[in-house]
């Protein structure tokens, strides 16, 4: 394991008070997340994070974009009289150099924030909390409509489902690692519904669906909680760019209405759940409604089958590269993932005219 000198890497930054321990963070999988705790009940906490930037290519882009972001909602919630706003945006802190990141000498990428004190974040959500999700992620792009400039994108076509479908044929066609020849099955499932999966596409070029600001990793452990399980914020910024609106929504059903975790090896506990499908439904549609157009509403459902769908296609794909995107905990983490997204897109569809009448009647 790399050794981090996380002490040299922090006295960039503007901090209040004296560091005390730096502990890994979160489940993310790909930053590095760290809380840095200190000393006294004066000063606050801070997340450190090192952003992946064989990912996320253009540093100084992505963190624009949320400079840009977290301004617009903090006016917006000052404007609205919010209580509490510091735990309602995320706040960053400034290196001594006056920018909101830190490259080191090693071309590693690093930023702190404030930690929200009493938050927590959480691997699945009740329907209870999947209606409080629902609005939060709607507010979340309702507040971002009317940001004052053209964002770029963090990791271009990042939903583009015809992009993911030629790196997952060109990853076959290389065959790298030798791993083709189990996943053969799986790459003609894949295959036999990728024109269809592939429509926002198409209706995009035609003009007919527009892109609009989106959170674009809308994983139930990327918000944050309080005590009692309500909503505090929207975390884990990078992907925030304009994309289709509907990807806020099927990829937060892919984690939040699954019937297990997205890696569960044991795929007869995949499921679609329809009450936190419903919760989830009413309380996005409560803030969305106002601003979605007709033809994102109607491609709602579709969006629910997806999410699975790409995140089957993207997980398969790195298994066949031999592991170079995703985090992985054993040899077969990825294929046991892309077996339980494929599983989870199966019985979506299964669930497609009880979504449609549902969206209908709310
Ligand atoms: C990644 O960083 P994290 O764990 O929140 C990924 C998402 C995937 C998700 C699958 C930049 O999100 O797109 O849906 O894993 N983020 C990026 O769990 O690729
Ligand atoms: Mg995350």
């Amino acid at each position: 394991m790399e050794t981090i000198d996380t002490a040299s890497i922090l006295s960039h930054f503007e901090m209040l008070g004296v560091v005390r321990d730096v502990k890994p963070l979160g489940n993310g999988l790909i930053n590095d997340t760290y809380r840095v705790v200190t000393d006294g009940s004066t000063t606050p906490d801070y997340v450190l994070q090192r952003i992946n930037n064989a990912i996320f290519r253009d540093v100084d882009l992505l963190q624009h974009n949320i400079e840009v972001v977290t301004a617009h909602q903090r006016r917006k919630l000052e404007a609205l009289g919010v209580d509490d706003i510091d735990r309602k945006v995320l706040q960053f802190i400034k290196t001594r150099a006056g920018k909101t990141y830190y490259c080191d000498n090693d071309e590693r990428y690093w930023r702190v924030m404030v930690f929200i004190p009493d938050s927590f974040t959480h691997e699945a959500v009740t329907p209870e909390s999947a209606y409080d999700a629902g609005k939060a992620f709607g507010d979340f792009e309702r507040m971002l409509v009317d940001v004052p400039e053209k964002l770029g994108e963090t990791i271009p076509d990042f939903h583009n489902m015809e992009l993911r479908m030629r790196q997952l044929v060109e990853a076959v066609e290389n065959d790298e690692v030798g791993r083709r020849h189990e996943v053969l099955d799986i790459i003609s499932e894949l295959e036999r519904d990728a024109h269809e999966m592939c429509q926002a596409e198409r209706l995009f070029r035609e003009g007919k669906l527009p892109k609009r600001i989106c959170h674009c990793d809308t994983k139930v452990n990327n918000m944050l909680f309080d005590r009692d399980g309500k909503v505090l914020c929207v975390i884990d910024l990078d992907t925030v760019m304009p994309s289709f609106i509907f990807s806020d929504y099927g990829d937060f059903l892919r984690t939040g209405a699954n019937f297990t975790a997205e890696d569960d090896p044991d795929i007869s506990c995949v499921g679609f759940n329809e009450d936190i499908f419903k919760s989830f439904t009413i309380g996005y549609l409560e803030s969305a409604h106002s601003f979605l157009k007709p033809i994102e509403i109607d491609l709602l459902p579709y969006a629910v089958a997806l999410f699975p769908f790409m995140q089957c296609a993207r997980f398969l794909t790195d298994y066949i590269n031999g592991d170079t995107y995703y985090k992985i905990k054993y040899a077969t983490h990825n294929l046991d993932r892309t077996r339980n997204q494929l599983a989870l897109y199966r019985d979506v569809r299964n669930h497609y005219a009880m979504m449609e009448e549902f969206i209908r009647k709310c």
